[in-house]
């Protein structure tokens, strides 16, 4: 990065403080305003769900969270036959929300949250070239926010004039984004600039129900921090400066969701050329209509990032009924990169969700700033002091978008071999690699981009280094010291990669360069759970095929 651009860089970040600064005295009315919203009732008798409440207001706000079992009216036909079709496919409505937290803001006098995951370090390597598409699936969005208007993905077959010879030609050109005519033949009407699938049509943008709703600022909020502007003079900055968010309203502005409707953005965000999907809400209930999407995703190479939830001590008021500590789905599914939060003094958020499906956790306490909406300040709101793992997710999501953009190959495996296996441990996790409540540790953007820019497409599979037999098989307990590594061209950097096959979940050894000898690691066992855990080493795409079950834990 040059110098002329790096004094632009801290010149937003001290704007962005100071606009925190500014702000404070109207967010402080925002949060304490009473809001007391009724929740719409699920589709169905809500027998197997319980409910994710969590909202982003003072605690002592009144609201009423329960869930009727009324069925609500069959939704209005919407303008995508591809939605509807979703519709009426989903068995069981389960109900998502948003996962904000409340608390009581206060300002904080420094933006530590990007300093925190060594932002700062990773610009000097890239801050993102715009080629990109992060899908947001959240409430509505801001979409006239000055520090965002640039940012929304633009779907060009429904923007432009028709020309003869176009399906929706009709003998004089028309506006694409308005002929009420599926352009693309993608099933969404007029989809120039994302969706709302609460709605059914081409206008995700919030506060068009309830401009007081507890989720009218989410969208927002969790946008800013995906990929706000950089470098544009005002405002904000976030990991990556330059991505296109595509605006996915799946979530009503009282925050709240259907399963139809989350599964439906999901497909959409993978067949309109979303890289990355990030979910900062969900359910405490699987949901299969929303897990086969997500693996529709995955297996279409789309990285997806949820919040693990807010239930990491009981008292949030989604967990009524929830074991205390239960990470929420979607980020509970195997190949979810599941994100859990930590505050600025490395301690991890007492309400973060923890469990073995957490992946890494990231700031979601008192994050300094991010872009909101008002019905007054539709355009220039900013929120300070975010309380959440809604706050963390998009921060993963804008590091794996810039991994995704320097290195564009890059599959959903490796990227997020390349962010667990990169995170920084702090002195809770008592120098292991992994916990459930802390995960692979805090994500480190410098890292991660460092070794995202190191790895060779065209590597040798490398060999685990590991004394005995390959499938040779033991058990051991938590206080015996294994050790293992990888041999590969001496510069490469690897990892070891643990899989568990009876859960699909993986953790990653810290990535190393390896030398003449290889790469080596000990361990103390303590950091992996009871169960069989296959063992490889890791190159970029490369893996060695065959796996060493080199634990038993029992
Ligand atoms: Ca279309
Ligand atoms: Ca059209
Ligand atoms: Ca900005």
């Amino acid at each position: 990065m040059t110098q002329i651009s790096k004094n632009i860089t801290h010149a937003s970040l001290h704007l962005m403080l100071f606009l925190g600064a500014i702000l404070c005295v109207a967010l402080v009315r925002q949060f304490f305003t009473p809001i007391v919203s009724t929740p719409p009732s699920p589709k169905t008798e809500p027998k197997n769900y319980s409910i994710a409440r969590a909202e982003q207001k003072p605690p002592q706000a009144s609201s009423s969270n329960n869930q009727t079992t009324q069925p609500t009216p069959k939704k209005q036909a919407s303008l995508s036959p591809a939605q509807d079709a979703i519709r009426q496919s989903v068995q069981t409505e389960y109900v998502y929300h948003i996962f904000a937290t409340p608390n009581d803001p206060t300002y904080e006098s420094t933006n530590w949250s990007l300093a925190k995951i060594n932002a700062e370090a990773a610009w000097d390597i890239t801050t993102g070239d715009g080629s990109t598409i992060v899908a947001v699936i959240d409430s509505g969005f801001a979409l006239n926010h000055d520090d965002l208007s640039d940012r929304w993905h633009t779907n060009t077959s429904e923007v432009g004039m028709t020309q003869l010879g176009d399906a929706c030609w009709t003998g004089s050109p028309q506006d694409k984004s308005t002929n009420t005519c599926d352009d693309d033949s993608n099933g969404y009407i007029d989809d120039w600039q994302g969706w709302s699938f609460v709605m059914g049509d081409n206008n995700p943008q919030t506060g068009r129900t309830n401009e007081t709703g507890d989720g009218v600022r989410h969208g927002t909020q969790v946008s800013g921090l995906v990929g706000a502007s950089g470098n544009n003079a005002i405002g904000i900055a976030t990991v990556n400066w330059d991505t296109q968010i595509m605006p996915l309203q799946a979530l009503d502005d009282n925050g709240t969701g259907y399963t139809s409707d989350v599964t439906a953005a999901i497909y959409y965000a993978v067949d309109n050329g979303a890289d990355v999907i990030n979910m900062s809400l969900g359910s405490y209930s699987a949901d299969p209509s929303v897990k086969t999407a997500v693996e529709y995703a995955i297996d279409s190479d789309v990285v997806v990032i949820a919040a693990a939830g807010n239930c990491g001590n009981g008292t949030g008021n989604e967990c009524t009924g929830v074991p205390i500590g239960k990470i929420g789905y979607p980020a509970a599914y195997p190949d979810v990169i599941a994100v859990g939060a930590v505050d600025s003094s490395d301690n991890r958020s007492s309400f973060s969700s923890y469990g073995p499906e957490l992946d890494v956790i990231a700031p979601g306490s008192a994050v300094p700033i991010s872009t909101s909406w008002s019905a007054t300040e539709p355009t220039s709101l900013y929120t300070t002091n975010l309380y959440g793992t809604s706050f963390s997710s998009p921060l993963v999501a804008s590091l794996a978008a810039l991994i995704k953009s320097i290195r564009p190959s890059t599959s959903v495996a490796d990227i997020t071999a390349i962010i667990n296996g990169t995170t920084s441990k702090p002195s809770g996790m008592s120098g292991l690699y992994y916990t459930q409540k802390f995960g692979h540790g805090i994500i480190d953007a410098e890292r991660a981009l460092t070794i995202a820019m190191a790895l060779n497409d065209t590597s040798d599979t490398p060999v685990l280094l590991q004394a005995g037999n390959h499938r040779k098989e033991h058990v051991t307990g938590d206080t015996f010291v294994q050790s293992s590594g990888c041999e590969t061209a001496p510069g490469n950097p690897c990892t070891v990669q643990f899989y568990q096959p009876s859960t699909g979940y993986t953790h990653y050894l810290p990535y190393q360069i390896a030398d003449n000898n290889g790469a080596g690691w000990s361990w103390l066992p303590k950091f992996i759970d009871v169960s069989s855990w296959e063992v490889r080493a890791r190159i970029g795409e490369a893996v060695n095929n065959t796996p060493y079950i080199l634990i038993r834990k029992g």
